[in-house]
């Protein structure tokens, strides 16, 4: 039996694309605490431990449940967050906008190279929609967010990473089977979506998930700095499920 080709690739955002974590969303989180007169602030060490909810609406209401229990019961809770998530976005898009994002070593590159290739090209995150396009249109290349067919974001799918969701979303609007893409993750919650929808997964780690737990994955790397689109291709190749089939 031939090898399934690879036919695109489907990349993470937030940590994967850029070090977007600590230097965007936390800091644009505190900006809008402060804004609302609220005493909350997000340091780099409680960060990381937030980041075990992903989704922004979904860590604040975590922050609350597990250091502020007793807001809990406050009825205006669910609309406090709900304002305090569009002032947030406002300003992880203000931060982006300044250039304060840069894309990871490696990846602008890749992409490239996958471009050239014929790739198809697709995202899969949990942030909102518009600081996708913020990112890739700033810190890639204007123009850039058409370059991927598919963009799975945000609200898209309820159940967010962990959860396999949005990658077989990703997969059934391309048409895609798991065996013909390959992920591009940096944390557990990334690797555990995209192995749940079956995808093969390349994680490139960063200073938050480098301790982490990531069995299961095609390649552990420490950044994509110097990688080939042809290794993605023969990892791919070379994957685990595929020889199986041989
Ligand atoms: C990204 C996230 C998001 C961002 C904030 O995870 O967990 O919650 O931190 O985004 P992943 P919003 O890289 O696995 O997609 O505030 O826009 O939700
Ligand atoms: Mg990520």
């Amino acid at each position: 039996m031939s090898r399934p080709t690879l036919k695109a690739l489907i990349f993470d955002v937030d940590g994967t694309l850029a070090d977007t974590e600590r230097d965007g969303h936390r800091v644009a989180f505190n900006r809008a605490f402060d804004e609302a007169g609220l005493d909350w602030h997000w340091d780099e060490a409680l960060y990381g431990k937030l980041l075990d909810v992903t989704g922004g609406k979904e860590r604040m209401k975590h922050y609350v449940a597990r250091y502020l229990p007793g807001l809990l019961g406050a009825p205006d809770l669910a609309v406090t967050i709900e304002e305090l998530f569009r002032a947030k976005s406002r300003h992880y898009v203000n931060l982006v906008s300044s250039g304060a994002l840069p894309l990871r070593p490696g990846v602008a590159q890749l992409i490239d190279e996958a471009r050239q290739a014929g790739l198809r090209l697709a995202i899969a995150t949990t942030t909102a929609p518009a600081n996708v396009t913020a990112l890739l249109e700033v810190s890639l290349a204007p123009g850039s967010t058409q370059w991927f067919e598919c963009i799975g974001a945000g609200d898209v799918v309820p159940a967010k990473k962990p959860a396999p969701d949005i990658y077989r979303w990703v997969l059934d609007q391309m048409n895609l089977v798991p065996s013909e893409a390959l992920a591009i993750e940096d944390s557990w919650n990334g690797l555990t979506a995209a192995r749940g929808a079956g995808l093969e997964t390349v994680v490139t780690v960063n200073r938050y998930t480098s301790d982490q737990n990531f069995d299961g994955a095609l390649q552990v790397l420490e950044s994509l700095q110097g990688i080939s689109l042809e290794s993605l291709v023969t990892w791919h190749q070379q994957r685990p499920s595929a020889a199986a089939r041989l």
